[in-house]
């Protein structure tokens, strides 16, 4: 066997925010206890098996510009070097997590018995490089949009055949999920949305896409799989329209067919921004319905507009969704997957380190600057001072039913006044956030 891309590389150590060593940690810490848990249990990170590993740079306008010695062909014998490859970058980088799609660790073949033949067998390799490193399978998926047979969607494919393949695909993967002790099961629904109206029956593709999910769920308690079922939301690309556009439309969704309690969701920073929201905005809708699961941890690029899955580097932005996280307990079975590429120009193996090192502590500056903003307490403070009207008295009443629009109005009447209007004080709380960002 040739030596490993990553051989050069030793183990990523944590050094402090005044070490030199470029390959160094200076803020992810993963022992340092914050707010009673190791901070590597807050941030449970994973990295994405797609965009390192299969990447290769490769845009619309021009091939790839990474030569990884797997990239010369797909076959087994490729798949195998590539999987040796990414367990030697996450014994050195020390992620918790990893995710796959099964098309990223072994090539699917002609129809669904090489399919699974092929990904049974590496599931033994990777169940031994797993229990080798460490590394935990944070979650799998099935790749049901890359493929010429799923252009028209998978579950919501005008061609039940094809609806019946996605089926097998999803049973292998679950299936292999589950036997290397996955903690969730995640499903993107690229292409389940439509180019053009004209050719698209909408209400039987969401009846259809209700179906495919529920026989998931079915399935998944068939195997006893513990982990929990997610769905990624993302409003287009590559359809110019997605069914599970964002949290709420997927929220809408699950409660129209009885699936709340069995599906949460898998929020990716850059698809909330796609959506026109913030990914602050995203979290805090999850949270605030019991739907989050995990996250998806990158950024688009403000003047790009497209999926463009960078490493995050924003850490204010960051702190807010982490303060949302944190006060809501952190994840239960979820946690922060890398799912960003490094970009074209960045052809060296060790960029791959570079990006991940780069991530990590800036997850990490982002949790301590939540630990500090929920240890202060002041931002919490004035949020509850703010609704405290409706912890008592008319608020109260109000919520437990006991007021009729029509005695509520009468109420308004006999008081008199009208109520006085009280600052949201917005500056105010930006300033308070600058002193801890
Ligand atoms: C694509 C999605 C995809 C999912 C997994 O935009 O982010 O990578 O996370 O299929
Ligand atoms: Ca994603
Ligand atoms: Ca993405």
């Amino acid at each position: 066997m040739t030596a490993s891309i990553f051989a050069d590389t030793p183990a990523i150590r944590y050094e402090g925010p005044d070490s030199h060593t470029p390959l160094a940690f200076r803020y992810y810490d993963a022992d340092r206890v914050v707010l009673g848990r190791p901070m590597a249990d807050h941030l449970r990170i994973a990295v994405a098996y797609w965009h390192s590993f299969c990447g290769d740079g490769a845009d619309t306008f021009g091939p790839g510009t990474h030569r990884r010695p797997w990239h010369t062909a797909d076959d087994m014998a490729h798949a195998k070097t590539k999987l040796h490859a990414a367990f030697d970058f996450f014994e050195r980088l020390g992620n918790p997590f990893f995710c796959f799609h099964d098309v990223d660790v072994c090539p699917l073949g002609d129809n669904l018995t090489e399919a699974g033949d092929n990904l049974f067998a590496i599931r033994d390799l990777i169940g031994d490089r797993m229990e080798r490193t460490g590394t935990k399978l944070l979650w799998g998926t099935a790749n049901l949009f890359s493929h010429p047979r799923y252009m028209a969607g998978a579950a919501t494919n005008p061609d039940a055949e094809v609806f019946a393949y996605a089926a097998g695909q999803v049973r292998n993967v679950l299936t292999v999920t589950h036997q290397l002790g996955g903690e969730n099961y995640v499903l993107w629904g690229g292409r389940e949305g439509y180019d053009t109206l004209l050719n698209t029956d909408m209400k039987r593709e969401q009846a259809q896409l209700a179906r495919f999910l529920t026989m998931v769920v079915e399935f998944k308690h068939k195997i006893g799989f513990t982990g929990t079922i997610l769905i990624e939301p993302k409003p287009c690309e590559p359809t110019k329209h997605q069914y599970d556009r964002d949290a709420a439309t997927v929220h809408a969704f699950l409660r129209r067919f009885g699936l709340e309690k069995e599906v949460k969701l898998n929020i990716e920073a850059n698809h909330a921004t796609l959506a026109g929201h913030d990914f602050e905005h995203e979290i805090a809708y999850a949270i605030a319905n019991d739907l989050l699961g995990s996250v998806d941890i990158n950024r688009g690029d403000s003047r790009l507009g497209w999926d463009t899955d960078q490493f995050p580097n924003n850490v204010p932005e960051l702190a807010l969704a982490l303060v949302h996280i944190v006060r809501a307990g952190g994840f239960a079975t979820g946690g922060m997957n890398f799912d960003a590429k490094i970009r074209r120009q960045s052809t060296e193996p060790d960029d791959l380190f570079h990006a991940h090192i780069g991530g990590m502590d800036v997850l990490a500056r982002a949790l301590l600057a939540a630990e500090a903003m929920i240890r202060d307490g002041m931002l919490q403070e004035f949020v509850d001072e703010r609704y405290k009207g409706w912890d008592q008295g008319l608020g109260a009443e109000i919520m437990a039913g006991d007021w009729t629009l029509d005695a509520l109005a009468d109420h308004a009447l006999d008081a008199g006044i009208a109520p006085k209007p009280r600052s949201g004080r917005q500056e105010y709380l930006e300033n308070l956030v600058n002193r801890f960002v």
